[in-house]
């Protein structure tokens, strides 16, 4: 069986742009914090356009500490775990949202208030750290609204 093979696919030549991110990071947003309320959880969607690579590390002043998060389905039972790194396969978006992978903000210095904005940095195994703004969306917001995100957050908490 030998077949010429015609339609060679066409290689983006586009990778060599200059300092065009590799990694790009959009639709960034987090849900504003009821009351007194020290934890908070932001989403985006990540989209590694060239090697691939791994999210390693989250930072923001707006709180004591960033974690990556994955929320999961334990015998019915929703449940946070940890999550040390997310694994970035080139031109394979990964979202961040609730129910799911999340950026867990813990001590927050003051209330997530909607129409507000705070700055989240991304650490990257390889690409260099990365700074998105974050606006703060609405209690209830959410991009799928199953029930299961974070509405039950603090008492899930450890
Ligand atoms: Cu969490």
């Amino acid at each position: 069986m030998r077949r010429l093979l015609l339609l060679l696919p066409a290689l983006p030549l586009l990778i060599a742009a200059g300092d065009a991110p590799a990694i790009q990071i959009s639709h960034p947003w987090a849900r504003a914090t009821p009351g007194a309320a020290k934890t908070g959880a932001a989403y985006l969607t990540l989209t590694d356009h060239g090697a691939a690579d791994r999210l390693i590390g989250v930072s923001t002043p707006a709180a004591a500490m960033a974690e990556l998060h994955k929320t999961i389905d334990d015998r019915g039972t929703m449940k946070m775990r940890a999550v040390d790194h997310l694994t970035l396969a080139p031109d394979h978006p990964v979202t961040l949202a609730p129910g799911g992978y999340h950026i867990m903000l813990m001590g927050l210095k003051a209330p997530l208030k909607r129409g507000e904005t705070f700055p989240l940095t991304l650490t990257f195994a390889h690409a260099p750290p990365m700074t998105v703004t974050v606006p703060v969306e609405a209690i209830g917001a959410s991009g799928v609204s199953d029930g299961s995100g974070m509405g039950g957050m603090p008492g899930m908490h450890h």
